[in-house]
């Protein structure tokens, strides 16, 4: 039976509301000792304020009805700023178009809060039908960039293509994560790009950016995978020369593309790469975190490639609007060595994993290489077996 009294429905969608976003969260153990999941997702479309989805006056909206539906909040970048957790959500309401909306928790784990408005993104003067997946930089040019995709129909599809459409790397700068500045979107050969992210040091006096080329809206084709490029300036950015830095490689999680994911954290061994790869199924793409390191002294060279994923789906994780997908696109590296991943499941909600910058550095310098043939990863288990067997 449905409720008719306004009140009384309200009342009952915000307790519902403030148990969701007041419940605890907690690890769950023991982990594979690389990372511990947290048993409930920290951001849903139910997270979302009540306010931003209902009309609030009983004269207006007596069923108190869900007058803008949200249908997920997802992939987003992350960042630590005067002690708060902040995430800038990828939220998509139920008219499937996506926006930002900074969502802030005081431990990173639970009790993250939407604040009262999503962002109002400022525009070029080609302004973006759809936008998503927002990284967030700290550079130590004093900014915080956020790089996104903005997404336009293609302007070449022939007539009654309702589908065909650009990606680009649209640019953002702010200091607060209230104030946002809008700059051209990044220029570079490539027909589009996605997953593009600013590395947080200049290198060799440059901006240098992590790109994804890609030949179409999906496809990356010749791209080869995640390259790194520079530019002078972010006021007007511009790449000339992408050079591949991780390639897609055949039989491997990253088989039919991958990006990079979070911004690369600096460690004493090297820079710590949270990136995602693709592969196809019969049941469709399969999304998996991966990581590699690349080096201090030369961003441009990768030393290590632990083979395999990092993270993949698992449990109700593994089912949502596109199925079999972990995405990340932020992470917070605490002083103290705490890491936060935030990953997302199936393009539906947002996860945290624990882990720290040490374990993450040794789970990368020595998980073996993939060997890229059955042989090779039947002799690399066979290595591990025996050494395990000769202690007993
Ligand atoms: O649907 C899975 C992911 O697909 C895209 O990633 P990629 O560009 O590597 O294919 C992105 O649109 C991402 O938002 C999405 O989670």
């Amino acid at each position: 039976m449905m409720m008719n009294n306004f009140d009384e429905r309200l009342a009952m969608l915000e307790n519902e509301h403030r148990a969701l976003t007041e419940k605890p969260n907690e690890p769950v153990l023991p982990g594979n000792g690389i990372f511990v999941r947290y048993k409930n997702p920290v951001v849903t479309a139910a997270h979302t304020p009540l306010f931003w989805r209902y009309d609030l006056d009983p004269a207006t909206n007596p069923y108190c009805m869900e007058r803008m539906g949200i249908n997920a909040a997802f992939n987003s970048g992350a960042i630590l700023l005067n002690g708060k957790y902040c995430l800038l959500v990828r939220v998509e309401g139920s008219d499937r178009k996506s926006f930002f909306a900074l969502a802030e928790s005081p431990n990173g784990i639970d009790n993250f809060r939407f604040g009262e408005y999503p962002v109002e993104l400022p525009q070029t003067d080609n302004p973006d039908v759809n936008v998503y997946d927002m990284r967030l930089t700290r550079h130590e040019d004093g900014w915080i960039y956020g790089i996104f995709c903005s997404e336009r129909k293609d302007p070449a599809a022939p007539k009654g293509d309702t589908s065909s459409a650009t990606a680009s790397a649209g640019i953002v700068r702010t200091k607060d994560l209230r104030t946002w500045i809008r700059l051209p979107d990044l220029a570079t050969k490539s027909p589009q790009q996605r997953n593009v992210v600013l590395h947080p040091e200049f290198v060799g006096g440059k901006y240098m950016l992590y790109t994804r080329p890609q030949d179409g809206f999906i496809e990356t084709g010749a791209g080869g995978g995640i390259c790194v490029g520079f530019a002078d300036s972010m006021e007007k950015a511009v790449v000339s020369e992408e050079i591949l830095l991780d390639e897609k490689v055949y039989h491997t999680i990253k088989e039919v593309k991958n990006g990079a994911g979070a911004v690369p954290i600096k460690t004493k061994k090297g820079w710590l790469h949270i990136a995602h790869g693709v592969r196809n199924t019969a049941a469709g793409l399969r999304y998996v975190v991966y990581a590699f390191m690349t080096s201090l002294s030369d961003p441009r060279k990768v030393i290590a490639r632990p083979g395999g994923y990092l993270i993949a789906p698992e449990g109700e994780e593994r089912v949502g609007d596109v199925s079999n997908v972990a995405f990340i696109n932020g992470a917070i590296a605490e002083e103290n060595g705490r890491l936060l991943m935030y990953y997302a499941s199936s393009d539906t909600r947002l996860h945290v994993a624990e882990s720290t910058v040490d374990r993450l550095v040794d789970y990368c310098l020595n998980t073996p290489v993939d060997p890229l043939t059955s042989q090779g990863s039947v002799r690399q288990r066979v290595e591990l077996i025996r050494k395990n067997l000769k202690r007993s």
